[in-house]
């Protein structure tokens, strides 16, 4: 193997250069550096960050004599497949000084890490596969020696330490298993809720009680939205990506009080191993395949998941990913393109609107709230989730909204059409219908 080999040679130069010198604090064995944990050798010294150069400069006919010599990891010395670090050397002198030094030489054995670039006193390496060994550096006639162990990078897309229905970067393009599991004793959030589903980007976890079909249910719109092709891949992988960073998360719940907070997620939201989570949606148990968007009031099934799917994904994804586009404020693409539906703009919910507008919300939402309700409207409407799927609902939402058909919709907002066929957005052109792929 290449790291036997080149070791033999570090080894060589390494009791060639420091047999019977001063280098106390560079204790590898000549026999086997290798096998010489860095921890064992500085473990004081050698994840710290170098002190301060010392810029003193030798009293005029006195010559400082090096001691010793310290190399720096900036981080783990343990790297995953594709990581960098950086390492800088310290030379330690006999009268106390020391200072960050340019190395002579630096080397390493073997192929699994790669130099990505040498700048001043800074060495960048990249892991470039699994392996361990030893990088090393001269320096005044000494050399100091640093193992470094490069790991499998599939460790990273292992279970997140936050627990099972922590999104991970491997869940991001991996078609999501749309079966509940329950979270697992010894889990960070067992006890808090008992069963989850990762769709991409969003982690569905529900508390006990939850019906099993439901959180399919949910689990199934989730993935038809995200991946709306059906191809097995997100449409959008920035926006999953911004999801999975910020713990988007839908909360199913069997509460059934209306308007106010799940008492079930009242007793969790804010237990530590949560935290991670900075966005989520609450869903009762009304997520019925079949069901519509208009639900009860056309005489069909809910299906609750049809609306709070959109949501999350427009405040966890879109907004983040896109915000000059997507923002929930003032100035967004999607802001101008609602005061243009109102007919104005209006910070809070007026009593009545202009008679030109289509978007008269008068519930008292403050005007981020009502942005991710009338970017639900826009893309249900475009969808043709409303009056071309339900003809009864359009008297049950003209208070609020009057665009019910997908035509009708395509000819007046063009504002938020545009937004909704944008190539930059790969937003849903197809209403999910209760099956994934
Ligand atoms: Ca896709
Ligand atoms: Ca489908």
């Amino acid at each position: 193997m290449h790291i036997k080999e080149l070791c033999t040679v570090l080894c060589v130069a390494f009791v060639a250069t420091s047999c019977g010198g001063s280098s106390g604090g560079s204790s590898a064995s000549p026999v086997a550096p290798t096998t010489v944990p860095v921890s064992d050798d500085k473990s004081e010294d050698s994840t710290d960050p170098p002190e301060t150069p010392t810029p003193e400069t030798p009293a005029p006919g006195s010559e400082r004599i090096l001691d010793d010599l310290r190399i720096f990891v900036d981080g783990e010395t343990t790297l995953t497949v594709g990581a960098t670090t950086t390492l800088q050397l310290e030379a330690r002198y006999t009268d106390g000084t020391r200072e960050t030094v340019v190395a002579e030489e630096w080397s390493y054995s073997g192929d699994w890490i790669t130099i990505a670039g040498q700048g001043g006193t800074t060495l960048t390496v990249t892991a470039a596969e699994v392996g361990t060994g030893t990088l090393t550096a001269s320096f005044g006639g000494q050399v100091e020696t640093v193992d470094i162990t490069v790991e499998a990078a599939a460790s990273t897309s292992a279970a997140s330490p936050e627990g099972v229905a922590r999104v991970t970067q491997a869940d991001l393009t991996r078609a999501p298993d749309l079966t509940p599991k329950l979270i697992p004793a010894g889990d960070p959030l067992f006890g808090l809720f008992e069963k989850y589903i990762k769709v991409f980007g969003i982690s569905v976890l529900a508390f006990s009680g939850y019906p099993d079909a439901m959180l399919v249910q949910v689990a199934t719109t989730t993935a038809e939205y995200l991946d709306n092709n059906e191809d097995g891949v997100p449409d959008n992988l920035t926006v999953n990506s911004q999801m999975m960073r910020n713990g988007a998360s839908f909360v199913l719940h069997t509460s059934t009080a209306t308007n106010q907070e799940p008492p079930q997620w009242t007793a969790v939201k804010d237990r530590r191993e949560l935290a991670y989570i900075e966005h989520t949606t609450m869903m009762a148990a009304e997520a019925n395949r079949g069901g519509t968007v208009c639900g009860t009031p056309c005489g069909e099934l809910n299906d609750t998941s049809l609306e709070h799917v959109p949501e999350l994904f427009q405040k966890a994804g879109y907004m983040e990913a896109y915000p000059s586009d997507f923002m929930d404020a003032r100035g967004s693409t999607l802001a101008d393109a609602m005061d243009t539906a109102r007919g104005g703009y209006f910070r809070t919910s007026p009593s009545s609107y202009p008679d030109s507008a289509w978007f008269t919300i008068t519930d008292p939402y403050p005007y981020d709230a009502q942005i991710i309700e009338y970017f639900y409207w826009g893309l249900v409407a475009n969808l043709g989730m409303l009056g071309d799927r339900s003809p009864r609902v359009c008297a049950d939402i003209e208070a609020e909204w009057t665009l019910c058909t997908r035509s009708q919709f395509r000819s007046t907002d063009t504002g938020l059409y545009a937004m909704l066929t944008d190539p930059r957005f790969n937003l849903p052109t197809v209403a999910p219908d209760g099956s994934y792929r």
